[in-house]
């Protein structure tokens, strides 16, 4: 394990020359808060948190604790589920916050340039204001940052249609832990330039570089959307119906699988009147585009699809509450669930038609081991969340069997073609699994890479790489 020493007095006083004593926080409360994310219950005070306000700060924050091996975590708003921001080893937080500028919407070139703290649904009002659309979506798109989403490449329900953070980044500012500040690429669709380092810092999770400005590809905004709510006596049939929507030529901007009981949970929470269907599962199917005309025709597809395919009570949101209800219990899953006892998250991942196989997995462990398991996620890109809830499982046994019962699950994914994480990334919690899809020497080439950006290891330290590899 490595070793940091703690800052010293000496330490703190001149990082607050460098960024300004007004953001260098100590107080007991920030600490604390700084300490934890979305992550399970884990908690990891750094010694100090900073809040800077431009990249000469950073880059002579870092150059400063490069030359004195001081941890820097960097943080966006906190809402991971990995841990990749738990200052393990304290030293400092560094929250880019305060660098939340939407820098420029450029309509000519659909494009926009934004701070590392901008709120990801902030970026979609700002540019949907000028008819254009920025897709990816993550459930907590209202409160998690710009730079976060680089940082883990995520996900969200678009994504099936739309893809993920890394199809739409075209171009990143980053600070070295040497103070350089570099561009990685270039601001164009096009690149055949050398390696990729713009695609290399997306999912690095911020132990490469710090990512002050993002340059994002836009798309027009699409006009119409139709949600379809699709209820299943049997959960396996609603995840085998997925591949079958797409053998028929269509591509819904949405599709989302959900038990009944992640369900059941989301509207008890919003105290919701709920009248679509008490079966075992159900999906969320959305298409979008321009000729309503044509939605309705890829809608009446895949009412046929479904109604052949075992889903007896389908319905058509007519209207925008309807929408935003479905919509709500969705989104709401993960964070009702969590609120619901101990539990471990899981992001598997798996070739989208190897899904039944997966949730068919999923549930034979639960019988084996006592556990209770929700899950939820985007089906239309084989993305299942799994959490595992301790249910009848005694403190012992969640102890001693929960690692057996993750490394199987994860195991199964790799043998379905899928692997461990699809959008929530590895942060501290799924290290230890790595090395299930990763070799020895996937790590060493991983480590030349990390060597080469962060020689002293002071970035984001103690996460990804499992110990001892
Ligand atoms: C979701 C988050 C947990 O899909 O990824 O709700
Ligand atoms: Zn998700």
């Amino acid at each position: 394990m490595v070793k940091y020493s703690p800052l010293t007095t000496e330490h703190i006083t001149k990082i607050k020359e460098i960024v300004h004593y007004e953001n260098v926080f100590q107080d007991a409360e920030t600490l604390l808060h700084y300490g934890h994310d979305y992550t399970e219950d884990l908690n990891f005070p750094p010694q100090i948190v900073v809040k800077p306000i431009n990249k000469e700060q950073i880059a002579a924050l870092l150059k400063y604790c490069n030359e004195n091996k001081i941890p820097v975590t960097p943080r966006g708003a906190g809402t991971g589920l990995s841990g990749g921001s738990l200052p393990i080893y304290g030293g400092i937080a560094l929250s880019l916050e305060k660098m939340n500028r939407i820098v420029a919407i450029d309509k000519d070139n659909l494009q926009a340039t934004v701070e590392p703290g901008v709120i990801n649904e902030n970026l979609r009002i700002a540019v949907e204001a000028e008819g254009l659309f920025y897709p990816p979506d993550p459930a907590s798109k209202g409160s998690c940052f710009m730079g976060g989403n680089v940082a883990h490449r995520s996900g969200g329900p678009k994504c099936v249609k739309y893809g993920t953070t890394k199809d739409y980044i075209l171009n990143l500012e980053i600070v070295l832990p040497s103070g350089a500040i570099i561009w990685t690429g270039a601001d164009t669709l096009k690149n055949s330039t050398g390696y990729n380092l713009t695609q290399l810092m997306i999912g690095s999770e911020g132990t490469l570089a710090i990512v002050t400005k993002i340059v994002l590809r836009l798309i027009p905004k699409p006009q119409h959307d139709l949600l379809l709510w699709a209820a299943f006596e049997n959960a396996e049939q609603a995840c085998a119906v997925v591949p079958k929507i797409f053998h028929q030529g269509l591509v819904p901007s949405a599709l989302e699988f959900m038990e009944r009981k992640a369900v059941e949970l989301s509207v008890a929470k919003h105290k919701m009147s709920f009248d679509f269907g008490m079966e075992q599962a159900y999906l969320l199917i959305e298409v979008d585009g321009n000729d309503i005309t044509q939605l309705h025709k890829e809608i009446e597809s895949i009412y046929n699809i479904l109604e052949s395919n075992g889903c007896n009570n389908i319905l058509l949101a007519e209207d925008a509450t309807t929408k935003e209800k479905l919509w709500k219990i969705r989104r709401s899953i993960g964070e009702v669930v969590k609120s619901h006892g101990i539990y471990k998250e899981e992001d598997t991942v798996v070739k989208r038609a190897n899904l039944p196989q997966l949730y068919n997995k999923v549930k034979s462990l639960e019988q084996l081991f006592g556990f209770e398991s929700i899950c939820y996620g985007h089906a239309g890109d084989g993305n299942l969340h799994v959490n595992i809830l301790q249910g009848t499982m005694t403190d012992a046994a969640w102890k001693n069997d929960l690692p057996k019962v993750i490394t199987t699950i994860f195991e199964t994914c790799k043998a379905l073609g899928g692997t461990i994480s699809g959008e929530h990334g590895i942060g501290l919690v799924q290290k230890q699994y790595m090395p299930l899809v990763m070799s020895k020497i996937h790590f060493q080439l991983m480590r030349g890479i990390k060597n080469t950006f962060d020689p002293n290891g002071i970035l984001n330290p103690g996460k990804i790489f499992p110990e001892n590899y």
